[in-house]
């Protein structure tokens, strides 16, 4: 597990340099193999860079080589700057933040490592966080990775039900929580949750509660009370990735990437209209945040509100514009780039996922004469070797083709097995396409060698004969089904009869497109069912519109179950 975080630190890192140029031309092997020398403290050194092979679904890197990567993210750097500032922790109220440095943070770190051990969590042994953004959150993840722990991080805003199978499946003896959380204004009883889920968990032995709030929860036997903590205030580089750390994007580039590199990083606790639109630009002028790293779903939302509530904050601090999570479209990408970056500030749209453990295509903003093309993901990382093939398995050699997104070499951050599903790691990444790893993404590659995603394989629907990326229509409609169904959610304040606006759709498309890609249906709605990390769920939408709303499929990660009910009303309505 540690070792996931390898390939994170080094595209961490990358935001941080200006050149890279000299590493360009090294082999795969030799420039995982120098940095993992250069960037990370080892207890003992590896023999071989790496020992992989797809078909076998066996990924070993750095065989022999030890290392403790809370020990990497914290120690090294308090050796050398311990008061330079870790963490700013962004709370929900804004003008409230709270500093820690590498020291306070090591000292949290190692005061938590030591009770775990106390209360008999071993090396190996799995322990669920459900906690908000926090730092206590961030000392207990490190926590656990200094005594050799798994953590296994659950967003807090999950139900009981979808924690309790959590906590079964990785066999938790232990949790940490707070009492409770509070986000966009509003308190949420987590201990409470917790209590309700443990009831169904007999491997939890204890649950640790630290105190957010002022406010009392009743404790049990089996809870353990945590005492709160001390901070203080330095200046530095201020790395803003919004990302709750309950989503992969919250660990590799929230925590373990940034400090691992002595940076400092942002937590946020709050939401991006909390108290109002303008909050993200707000804490990027109060903060002097340089790389600002968002999800797309969340410009899409505050773009709606207009530019007023951007231009309002000074963002001369802002270097870098990241996205992650779902395709931008242009409309989304070019509005961060003019209106929130100024048009100064390269965008970089970063294309992963929780199996890469770190950023594997996105634009170099490092090399000033990189072209940067609103919505593409662009280059792939150092290190990452991408293929595209056909629906027969055929490698698709020409550029300008699009085909199914697989990775031909390992690297040092990808997932080694699925947790006691071995065979199903093999199944899902390594069957689909024999010798490479499948992302279960599609994308494109233009004539210049550059990437862009259209979407999950799953989401492509086949119309009239022709393959169409769902990301490929949002982009000149800014959804669909096998004909094309539409839901067009509209900028606030913004009135259309929806039939004008029918008509409108169907012609961008054509003209854009194609004919047979112009929608069959238009559905007007408030808002899409989105997961907590503001994915759209689209395979939701899909079976609202086939009337399978029985079997809607596994809604524990749904955000907000409201928009889905609103949706089924609409569509029952229209139809
Ligand atoms: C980091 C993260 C992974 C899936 C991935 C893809 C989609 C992520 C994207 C993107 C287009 C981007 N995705 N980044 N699609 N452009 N820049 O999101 O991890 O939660 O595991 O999701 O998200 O479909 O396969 P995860």
């Amino acid at each position: 597990m540690l070792l996931n975080h390898v390939s994170t630190v080094f595209t961490a890192y990358l935001w941080q340099q200006t050149s890279f140029h000299d590493v360009v031309a090294l082999e795969i092997e030799t420039f995982w193999g120098a940095l993992a020398s250069q960037r990370l403290s080892w207890i003992s050194p590896f023999n071989t860079v790496q020992n992989c092979n797809f078909s076998q679904g066996k990924i070993k890197w750095f065989e022999g080589g030890k290392l403790n990567v809370s020990v990497n993210c914290l120690d090294r750097h308090v050796h050398t700057c311990p008061e330079r500032v870790a963490l700013i922790w962004e709370r929900d109220e804004p003008g409230t933040e709270v500093k820690f440095t590498y020291r306070e943070l090591l000292e949290l770190t190692c005061r938590l490592g030591n009770l775990l051990k106390r209360l008999g969590v071993r090396r190996g042994d799995c322990v669920t966080l459900y906690m908000p953004s926090c730092p206590l959150a961030v000392a207990s993840m490190l926590a656990c990775a200094r005594i050799g722990a798994v953590h296994n991080v659950v967003f807090a805003g999950f139900s009981a039900e979808a924690l309790a199978d959590r906590i079964r499946d990785t066999q938790s003896s232990t949790v940490i929580t707070v009492n409770q959380g509070v986000r966009g204004g509003k308190v949420i009883d987590l201990k409470r949750t917790v209590d309700q889920a443990v009831q169904n968990c007999p491997s939890v032995q204890q649950v640790l509660v630290a105190m957010r709030t002022e406010n009392s929860v009743a404790m049990t036997d089996r809870d353990v009370p945590l005492e709160e903590y001390v901070f203080s205030y330095q200046d530095g580089d201020v790395f803003g990735c919004m990302a709750d750390i309950g989503w992969i994007t919250g660990h590799s580039y929230g925590v373990y990437g940034p400090l691992c590199n002595g940076g400092t990083t942002v937590l946020f606790e709050s939401t991006p209209v909390y108290p109002d639109p303008g909050r993200y630009w707000e804490t990027v002028q109060r903060l002097g945040i340089s790389q600002f790293y968002g999800a797309p779903t969340a410009i899409r939302l505050l773009l709606k509100y207009g530019d007023e509530w951007v231009q309002k904050y000074d963002r001369s601090c802002l270097k870098t514009l990241g996205s992650v999570g779902e395709p931008i479209n242009r409309e989304a990408w070019e509005w961060y780039h003019r209106v929130v970056g100024g048009g100064r500030c390269p965008v970089i749209d970063t294309w992963w996922q929780t199996e890469t453990g770190g950023i594997c295509i996105a634009p170099r903003p490092s090399d000033p004469d990189a072209e940067i093309i609103p919505g593409m993901a662009m280059r792939p990382f150092y290190g990452i070797k991408p293929a595209l093939l056909d629906a027969k398995g055929e490698v698709l050699h020409a550029h300008d083709s699009t085909g199914a997104l697989c990775i031909s070499m390992a690297w040092p951050g990808m997932a080694r097995t699925i947790h006691n599903d071995h065979q199903r790691f093999i199944e899902t990444y390594f069957q689909p396409y024999p010798g490479y790893f499948f992302t279960g993404d599609g994308a494109y590659c233009s004539k210049e060698g550059y990437y862009q995603i259209v979407g999950r394989l799953d989401d492509v629907i086949n119309v009239s004969g022709h393959r169409l990326g769902t990301a490929e229509l949002e982009d000149v409609v800014v959804c669909t089904i096998k004909c094309v169904y539409v839901f067009v959610v509209l900028k606030k304040g913004v009135e259309v009869q929806e039939d004008v606006l029918a008509q409108q759709l169907r012609e961008m498309v054509s003209r854009n497109i194609a004919k047979y890609a112009s929608p069959d249906y238009i559905q007007v709605v408030g808002r899409l069912p989105k997961t907590r990390s503001g994915k759209i769920m689209r395979r939701v939408l899909r079976k609202v519109v086939e009337r399978k709303t029985d079997d809607l499929g596994d809604l524990s990660t749904l955000d907000d179950s409201e928009a889905v009910h609103e949706v089924i009303r609409g569509h029952q309505r229209l139809h």
